[in-house]
């Protein structure tokens, strides 16, 4: 503490420029004339990252000298994307930077697009953690976020023939400039073997000594992440893993090459990939492997701070928060625990109480399929310590539950850690629920629906602990950096107040019917669609008219998002266009993009189906002009930051009650797109900010949904009543999009007659009048523009520093 801080640096153009030329000759070993692009990068990245580093030191002296409590954001996945433009905005240097290599003759955007995506997630889950991990050094939470670097995180998808093709990514390839390995700071974790009692004479009687089988080495590698106008820097740290003995050498010796090296690649195998699964749970060993490797080392690390600053472990949850998102660090519980009971020594109840105060856990997900349990085998084999904690944990919670008298039997097994319907498993959320002081959701209307599926019974024991965090969004990167005339357009009419404070975008509202207002604001749109164009043409051939409305969705491709109502309007709106060409149409490109998991044959099926819809379409002179189909392959958050900005209408049409929350519908309105969406998720709660007359909702219900169900809901009904539903999906299962396999999609369109769980059928009729009703919209540019604006305007409350702020005030206790 007390060292003198690093002294600010001048950020003129000049100095930049002459420090990127230090960082090419003295770190790349090139000059000017040598330099390839990639140095470029590197030489920018590390003269950016060099005044991050000041901050960053700064920061952590700061959070020392404070002795807060400090946030620890458990994460299995952050899907961070490029950092480069985040980094220098964050840092106010983007216009001296561009400046300066303008002055270098270095084309700045040329440049950027060469840093890799760095895509450590899946979707929304790592997305949100990106955005957190952002918001919270932007809010001055003192914060840690805890991962993974996967070696190769989400895949590429290519296309073949319209079909999904998963190609690793290697987004190391050219070395990561922004990441300090720091060797010093490695633990072990141990897998498997034995459990004896501990030994010596002061032995408490929970003590018990693990001896794992199976080692190896968590090394961390530290990532500075800037909160904007650099005021606080904190580190994203993520664990690589690494064999204790780098090669047998008694092998090797004995002409075993292979087997020498047997026990690295096992560990290396441990951190290599990302499990491509969203919404349902991987369920692999490894995958178990990874979530302990990585929750074993972040605890090691967060109890060896704490111990390092405040000596003793019984004031951990005075100084430490740990967040676990989802259930995937949720054997985290059992891990301090662990640490607690054997190795310091702590009875049963302390030990529990410290690990109930320092944990909290966020929920994402309703999806039975989604929700995380091991096989009691399984988890017993690769963590024989942890299985007979939670056996232990187990026992107390449901006496406790038996004791308060309210619970049958029934109840009793649903609030059990255990799953004893068929084979045992661990159920990871009971015991994230058991082990932490508060349970959030991520939507106001998820976080009522916990309250009466999922965790009805934990929360009738507990009914203090489940609360709401509606998620938000980093709106510096999906609002500032990704939308650059939208900014300035705002900045110019209600001045910089929104750069620091979201909520200041209100003063919009009143521009929302100034005529001249409305062409300017529609023509950055119209930049933004001309750009999103010339991307699509120049990568895919695709040819699309930025006159055109953009209706867009891009996400996971997951049956309860239903991308498949989208594609089956589009095939009956071609219908519909083909029969009555006289109609006054309004002309529409329909942009998806989005990766199924590998293993998800549907998902898969649903790409394929909107590349053989494109093909018919796009090619037919009967809706030339009218209506246009493009699947987007490889869609990250690289892709969705210049879709976004230059959608026109964006499609968040889950079927109500299984979207947890959703963030791109976020991104999209504040970026002056109007939503078309269903009553689900965060939805609702941005119909009720932007107005029910500024957002197109349509649909069932979530409460509506399950009445329907609970009476037994028969969609061939719902079918025959409509005949614009029964011809497309005769026509997609007749084999009218698949001349060259007609049965294709015979399986598809089987489910939706004969189960239709995510209620397509039910919902069809009146996604299509909402769709009409958005021509009719359209065709009023000035009612488009005046609703679009509302929607920036009226969007601040999603910033994620507001869901930050209240994650700091009701959950971490953070002043
Ligand atoms: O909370 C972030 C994000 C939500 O916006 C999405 O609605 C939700 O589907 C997603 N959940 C998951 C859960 N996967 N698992 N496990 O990705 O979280």
């Amino acid at each position: 503490t007390n060292l003198p801080r690093p002294e600010p640096r001048q950020s003129a153009p000049d100095v930049l420029a002459r420090e990127i030329v230090e960082r090419l000759t003295y770190r790349i070993g090139k000059n000017a004339v040598a330099a390839k692009p990639h140095d470029w990068l590197h030489a920018v990245i590390l003269s950016i990252r060099d005044r991050v580093i000041d901050a960053w030191i700064s920061s952590t002296q700061k959070t020392y000298e404070e002795e807060g409590r400090r946030v620890y954001y458990l994460s299995l996945e952050f899907l961070i994307g490029r950092l480069m433009r985040d980094a220098a905005s964050n840092m106010e240097l983007m216009d001296d930077m561009q400046a300066a290599l303008a002055s270098l003759g270095v084309d700045i955007d040329l440049i950027a697009a060469l840093e890799p995506d760095a895509a450590l997630g899946n979707g929304g889950l790592g997305r949100l953690a990106a955005c957190f991990m952002e918001s919270m050094a932007t809010v001055d939470v003192p914060a840690y976020g805890y991962g993974i670097r996967y070696v190769n995180g989400m895949f590429r998808q290519e296309m073949s023939d319209g079909w999904q093709v998963e190609l690793p990514e290697t987004w190391l390839t050219h070395g990561n400039p922004w990441e300090f390995e720091r060797r010093e700071a490695s633990y072990e974790v141990g897998f498997g073997g034995l459990v004896d009692p501990a030994e010596g004479e002061n032995a408490g009687p929970h003590q018990m000594m693990w001896k794992p089988v199976e080692r190896v080495i968590a090394t961390p590698y530290d990532t500075p992440i800037a909160g904007w106008r650099g005021k606080r820097v904190n580190t994203l740290r993520l664990w690589e893993a690494q064999p204790i003995d780098p090669i047998l050498l008694d092998k090797f010796n004995a002409g075993d090459h292979l087997g020498a090296l047997s026990e690295s690649n096992r560990a290396e195998a441990l951190t290599r990939v990302l499990y491509p699964a969203d919404s349902s749970a991987a369920g692999q060993e490894l995958r178990l492997r990874q979530e302990y490797f990585f929750s074993s080392a972040s605890l090691q690390d967060i109890v060896r701070r704490h111990l390092q600053y405040f000596g003793s472990i019984q004031t951990l949850p005075d100084k430490a928060a740990i967040q676990l998102n989802d259930t995937h660090p949720a054997v985290a519980v059992a891990e301090l625990m662990r640490i607690l009971l054997d190795i310091h020594g702590l009875d049963f109840d302390e030990a529990w109480d410290i690990t109930r105060r320092t944990f909290s856990y966020t929920n994402h997900t309703l999806l039975p399929e989604a929700l995380e349990s091991w096989p009691v085998p399984l988890f017993e084999r690769l963590l024989p310590r942890h299985m007979q904690i939670v056996y232990a944990v187990n026992s107390r919670l449901l006496a406790e539950a038996r004791r308060s008298g309210q619970f049958d039997d029934g109840a009793i097994s649903a609030i059990s850690l255990i799953d004893e319907g068929g084979a045992r498993r661990v159920r990871m959320g009971n015991l994230a629920f058991a082990g932490s002081h508060s349970v959030n959701g991520v939507s106001a209307l998820h976080t009522d629906l916990m309250k009466v599926t999922v965790f009805s019974d934990l929360h009738r024991l507990y009914p203090a602990r489940i609360n709401n965090k509606t998620n938000g969004v980093t709106f510096r990167r999906w609002l500032m950096q990704c939308n650059h005339g939208l900014f300035e357009l705002i900045r110019e009419a209600i001045g910089d107040a929104f750069m620091d404070d979201a909520e200041a975008l209100r003063d919009l509202d009143r521009f929302a019917d100034d005529g001249a207002f409305q062409q300017r604001f529609m023509a950055v749109k119209r930049a933004n669609k001309e750009a999103l164009a010339s991307l699509l043409r120049k990568r895919l051939n695709a040819r699309i008219d930025p006159a055109a409305l953009f209706d867009i969705q891009i996400k996971r491709i997951h049956e309860y998002k239903r991308q498949l109502l989208n594609i089956i309007e589009a095939v009956s709106l071609y219908d519909q266009i083909r029969s009555h060409p006289e109609k006054d149409w309004a002309p529409r490109v329909k942009l998806f993009g989005g990766k199924a998991a590998p293993s998800y044959h549907n998902a898969k099926l649903i790409i394929k189906l909107a590349n053989d819809v494109a093909r018919a379409v796009n090619y037919d002179p009967a809706v030339q002009g009218l209506l246009k189909v493009q699947f987007v392959p490889n869609y990250n958050v690289s892709m969705a930051e210049v879709m976004i900005p230059a959608a026109d209408l964006s499609e968040q049409i889950s079927t109500a009650g299984m979207e947890a929350s959703g963030t791109g519908n976020m991104k999209f309105a504040v970026n002056g797109a109007l939503t078309i969406g269903t009553l689900d998720g965060a939805n609702v709660e941005m119909r009720d900010h932007v107005g029910e007359e500024n957002i197109i909702i349509f649909g069932l219900t979530a409460q509506e949904v399950n009445e329907r169900r609970a009476k037994g809901y028969d969609p061939r009904e719902a079918i025959g009543q409509s005949k614009e539903l029964s011809q497309a999906l005769n026509a997609i299962a007749s084999g009218v999009f698949s001349p060259d396999d007609p049965d294709r999609y015979k399986g598809l369109i089987d489910g939706i007659y004969n189960s239709d769980w995510f209620m397509v059928a039910a919902d069809f009729d009146s996604y299509s009048a909402a769709q009409r009703r958005v021509d009719e919209l359209w065709r009023d540019p000035a009612i488009w523009a005046r609703m679009a604006i509302h929607n920036v305007a009226r969007m601040g409350w999603f910033s994620s520093d507001r869901t930050i702020r209240e994650y700091a005030r009701d959950i971490w206790k953070i002043p």
